[in-house]
């Protein structure tokens, strides 16, 4: 692409029980059964989330992870990411052998709709224990790690896909579209969490925008790169968090703290792309 790499937060995301079956092999492993890096360049908007996103007929591999502190290697973490985003990790000692992913399994993405994670595992990160995963199409599979997580208070294309997910009908047609079924029970628990505001688009700034564009669905892109690209400036700029643990600080400053608390509490990893 003849850029210069660009740092990435991938934040960890527990996978809990039950385990989808094509993961069953991993359970009662030592370790916890590790985590879904995710791409992400909003660190400080975590507390916001609210699902996790993956396409349904995206190829997923589990590759063994290298145990970030000691560099031990330890049975049952894996992370989760398409086979790509591995093959980049390989080269940024993420993984137990310098250029190898080992890769362990391999799934396609709907095979994941409807397990759950554990969000950011300090609380307060996270409002929510458990969050699911759901389909989203506009997913690439050659950026990151080709797992998102779910901001809709903040990511317009969140909030339009977490909005088509709330409504029932157009729930069948995704799931129709998945080749998998969607239960509301992933989704009609969950409400959108304001993590910061600006004096322009105020506490949820992705439905501020999706109103005020009147965007009804996921797939209205043009419309929600404007969006996001509003939402973008006016956080970036003038945002101020109010939840969290950067509470009251300035978005600017709060994106490098949690990055930083992250990294450190070993709930994300950085790497370049
Ligand atoms: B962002 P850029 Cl709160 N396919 O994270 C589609 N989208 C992907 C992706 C993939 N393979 N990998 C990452 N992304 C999303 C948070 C967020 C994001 C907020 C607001 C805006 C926003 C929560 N979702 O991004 O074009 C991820 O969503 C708006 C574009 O490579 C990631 O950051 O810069 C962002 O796109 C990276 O997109």
């Amino acid at each position: 692409e003849g850029v210069a790499p660009q740092e990435y937060t991938a934040i960890k995301m527990r996978l809990l029980e039950p385990l989808p079956p094509v993961l069953a092999k991993f359970a009662g492993s030592q370790a916890p059964l590790e985590t879904h890096p995710r791409r992400t360049l909003r660190p400080e908007t975590m507390c916001g989330q609210t699902n996790a996103w993956i396409l349904p007929e995206g190829e997923y591999g589990a590759f063994e992870a290298r145990q970030p502190r000691s560099g031990r290697r330890i049975l049952g973490v894996v992370y989760l990411c398409a086979a790509r985003a591995a093959r980049n990790m390989a080269f940024q000692d993420l993984f137990p052998e310098w250029g190898r992913p080992k890769q362990l399994a391999t799934f396609f993405g709907r095979e994941l709709l409807g397990a759950a994670v554990k969000a950011g595992r300090s609380a307060p990160l996270c409002p929510y224990e458990r969050i699911h995963f759901l389909p989203l199409l506009t997913i690439s599979m050659t950026k990151g790690t080709a797992i998102v997580t779910s901001v809709p208070s903040d990511s317009p294309d969140d909030y339009a896909a977490f909005m088509d997910m709330k409504n029932a009908k157009k729930r069948e047609y995704y799931s129709g579209q998945a080749g998998a079924e969607l239960r509301a029970e992933w989704i009609d628990p969950f409400e959108v969490v304001p993590v910061l505001q600006t004096p322009e688009l105020g506490e949820v700034a992705a439905k501020f925008m999706c109103d005020k564009l009147g965007i009804t669905s996921q797939k209205e892109v043009e419309k929600l790169k404007e969006a996001h690209d509003a939402c973008y400036t006016a956080g970036f700029y003038k945002g101020v968090m109010t939840a969290g643990p950067f509470a009251g600080l300035p978005v600017q400053e709060a994106k490098l703290k949690t990055k930083a608390k992250m990294v450190a509490d070993g709930e994300a990893i950085t790497y370049l792309e």
